[in-house]
Parts: structure tokens; sequence; C-alpha cells
């Protein structure tokens, strides 16, 4: 049987889909060995496994031709001097892309290449980001009090490759400094 066109909105100003399948939260715990200051980290985890983020998805099936879309959002905070950021990925099937839809708050998308290139682009309202095939992408909300908020698209056959992030990291990092945040060299995975 063939799939019917659907729509569904992102209601302002909390922008969850009027149509969700399935809400994601990633906490501190799931970061571990991300953050540069790791005594913080702990310090914080012991504390309160704090929300980072969360993902609220669209269920599509995940096959080539198909879309899979949602919402994605950063919640404010920093370990240390680096901001709450997603996990991050590469997609398993590397020749894949995505699209980001900046709705609210401010923040960055780090990007790198398995190659090593690296790219670091703005986040903010109203801003459209291609993410090519072959970058691994995370995002970083910089916002002090706001969430950064976008709505992403990405073929349905992507899947996800975390474990490669969770060994090295991202080639650069998003830190606080004395004239806002900072795009820096991860001396770990240099
Ligand atoms: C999926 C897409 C987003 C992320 C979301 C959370 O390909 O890039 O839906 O899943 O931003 O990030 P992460 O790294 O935990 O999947
Ligand atoms: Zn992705």
């Amino acid at each position: 049987m063939i799939d019917l066109p659907f729509t569904f909105t992102l209601p302002m100003p909390q922008v969850i889909p009027s149509k969700v399948d399935n809400h994601i939260e990633r906490r501190l715990s799931a970061l571990r060995g991300q953050f540069l200051d790791q005594d913080t980290y702990s310090k914080m985890l012991a504390t309160e496994d704090r929300l980072i983020y969360e993902v609220y998805e669209i269920k599509r099936p995940e096959v080539e031709g198909e879309l899979l879309m949602g919402i994605s959002i950063v919640h404010p905070g920093k370990v240390g001097k680096e901001f709450f950021m997603t996990k991050g990925h590469f997609h398993s099937v590397l020749e894949t892309s995505e699209v980001y839809y900046c709705l609210r708050g401010e923040g960055y998308m780090v990007m790198e290449t398995p190659e090593g290139a690296t790219s670091v682009e703005v986040l903010s309202p109203g801003k459209v980001l291609y993410v090519p095939p072959r970058w691994g992408h995370r995002s970083v909300c910089t916002s002090r009090l706001e969430d950064l908020v976008t709505f992403f698209a990405y073929p349905g056959n992507a899947g996800h490759d975390y474990g490669t992030i969770e060994l090295h990291g991202f080639r650069k990092l998003v830190l606080e400094g004395v004239n806002g945040p900072e795009i820096v060299d991860n001396p770990r995975s240099q």
C-alpha cells in the first residue's frame, strides 16, 4: 500500500512537533569521556545526571528513499568552560548527508571528516545548514539561558556511528572565552 503524504507543525515557542513517535533524552552520563575538563565532569555527575539534550523523532522506515525528521533540543549549560553538546556521530553510511534548520537559540555545529577536514558553523534562528556526505556532526548550545533548537532531516538508511567520536572526540571544541565562545583544538584528538 502506498504511503499517504502527511503534515505536522512545529508550534513556537516549545517547537515540539505536533506528531512525535519517539522522545530521546540524553543525560550527562551519556557523554562520558567527551568533555575536556574530566574532573569537573565527574564532580557534576556525582551531584546530578543533568539532562543535556533531547530529540523528538518522527519515525519512518529506515531505508533508502525515506527521510528521517525531527527536532533536536540542546539545553544551555557548561562542563567547566565547555558548552553542553550532543554526543555527535558519523552516519554509518558515510555517503549520506543531513539538513538542519535552526529555530531557536545560539550555537555551533562542529563537523569533521574521517580524513581530518574540520568545519564549525554558527547556528542561529533562521539559518539552514547543509551537512554534506562524510561529515561527522555535533551541535553545541552557546546560549546562556535558551535552548538550541534545530529541525533536521536525513536519509532513512544513514544509520549512526557513535563509536568513532566516543574513542577520539571531535578535533574542535567550543569553550567559553573572555569575549564569548571560542573554537579551540582538542588536545586529546591531535
Ligand atoms: C541524526 C541527526 C540528529 C541527532 C541529534 C542528537 O542523524 O544528526 O537527529 O541524532 O541531534 O545527536 P546525537 O549525536 O546524539 O545523535
Ligand atoms: Zn546525523
